[in-house]
């Protein structure tokens, strides 16, 4: 067995979006890993730069240039070694010389190869034998703002959450039967609904923002009362996408209305009582510690997730948790680059007991490391989507991974008892 690289390539590919992005292969003496970036379109602003000036094209020659004939020769399991050399090579804060997506297909490639070239899965090399826990599949049901155009919803994804599942199969099984459910009530809530989906398969109907929340609730309902699938609701607001910094304002443009800080607390608080929120993501902009923090505070029993607020950055963490911002982190690899990055951040996020959830991006390959992220990290939660090839890869793997763990697999504790969420 060995995992010296012998050699790196990179290519040019598309993801969901059809968008151009890159795809890196690392081959060891032993082994083979590949893996391609996936893309935000609602990027925080404290992310990583993903490409270098010059896009993908650039980026392809970094890697053949800088990258490959340093990565030759080192060995493909000394994983923090070659992230920071990635870190020296750029040289820049945010890897605005390499590209940060450039450097997240060459860190998870690297790691696959010495998966690979270890003979074992990439959830085991990268969490061990005890890696043996299922996350709970966040899916994306109904949604609007930069996902998807015309006049659908202000808050940009709603949000299912199996509660208690006897296993992944049945907690993915529940959030298809729920999005299908969705799509059924749509249909007959409004003739002129064509069936049309967001860049994630959530369902993209131009309706208000409650009326998408009280249609989740009462689909969520029924298919525990018909099925014993009990889910919940929650919301990804985006809300940095809704913030005019000059009018100090969030802008619904669907609802035509406009509400100030206070106001956008009290709606939060509103919605979460009345739909019974498990999970609020982005509920203020991403500069806006403070009010995540008074929400938190406020919103018992409810998860509370900074996703552009952190950015998967450990310093930004730090800070958050120092201020009892959130109770929960979105954890994606490209907003920091790096494998070994994520880990600092989620190493942050676990200590201040916030609860990690490892997320796709709106733009994405067919690639499943993330799901193999999810049970390595012994995540509580997957944020993936329900339908549509990309999201269903990541799916489909945890469906293999529950699969391969035989009797030993379970799913990862997430009390819901009492008032509040929290692991155990
Ligand atoms: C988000 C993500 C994924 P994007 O905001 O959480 O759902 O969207 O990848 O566009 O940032
Ligand atoms: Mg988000």
């Amino acid at each position: 067995m060995s995992t010296v690289i012998e050699e790196v390539f990179a290519r040019k590919i598309f993801n969901s979006r059809g968008e151009e992005t890159i795809e890196v292969e690392v081959m060891t003496l032993d082994g083979y890993g590949r893996a391609s970036a996936p893309a935000g379109a609602s990027r925080g602003r404290a992310e990583v730069v993903p490409y270098p000036n010059g896009g993908v094209e650039e980026a392809i020659k970094k890697v053949e240039n800088l990258i490959s004939p340093e990565l030759i020769g080192m060995e493909a399991d000394e994983q923090e070694e070659i992230d920071l050399l990635l870190h020296k090579i750029d040289g820049t804060e945010h890897f605005k010389d390499l590209g940060g997506n450039t450097v997240y297909a060459v860190s998870l490639a690297t790691a696959e190869a010495a998966a690979s070239s270890y003979n074992v899965p990439l959830f085991q090399y990268l969490g061990g034998h005890l890696a043996d826990e299922l996350p709970h599949p966040l899916g994306n049901v109904l949604g609007g703002g930069r996902h998807t155009f015309g006049k659908t919803t202000d808050i940009q994804e709603f949000l299912i959450l199996p509660i208690k599942p006897r296993s992944f199969t049945e907690a993915a099984l529940a959030n298809i039967l729920i999005h299908k459910k969705v799509g059924s009530s749509l249909k007959k809530m409004d003739k002129t609904f064509t069936g049309g989906r967001g860049d994630e398969g959530a369902w993209a109907p131009t309706i208000a923002n409650e009326d998408a929340l009280s249609t989740l609730a009462k689909v969520c309902e029924e298919v525990a009362d018909k099925y014993g699938y009990l889910c919940k609701v929650g919301v990804d607001m985006a809300a940095s996408t809704l913030w005019k910094p000059k009018e100090k304002c969030y802008l619904y443009t669907r609802d035509k209305v406009k509400r100030n800080s206070e106001q956008q607390l009290n709606f939060v608080l509103d919605i979460v009582e009345k739909y019974d929120l498990v999970y609020v993501e982005d509920p203020f902009h991403e500069d806006d510690f403070e009010n995540f923090a008074e929400l938190t505070k406020k919103a018992k029993g409810c998860l509370i997730c900074g996703d552009d607020l952190f950015a998967t950055n450990s310093e930004r963490l730090a800070h958050g948790a120092k201020m009892s911002a959130a109770n929960a982190a979105i954890i994606k690899v490209n907003q920091v680059g790096t494998l070994t990055d994520t880990f600092k951040a989620i190493r942050i996020a676990e200590k201040a007991k916030y609860i990690p959830i490892v997320s796709h991006r709106s733009g994405e390959t067919t690639d499943a490391h993330i799901a193999h992220l999810a049970v390595a990290v012994h995540c509580p939660i997957i944020k993936t989507g329900v339908i549509g090839g990309s999201r269903v890869a990541k799916i489909n793997e945890l469906l293999r991974i529950e699969k391969s763990l035989g009797n030993r697999a379970k799913m990862s504790s997430l009390s819901f008892e009492g008032n509040l969420c929290q692991r155990k």
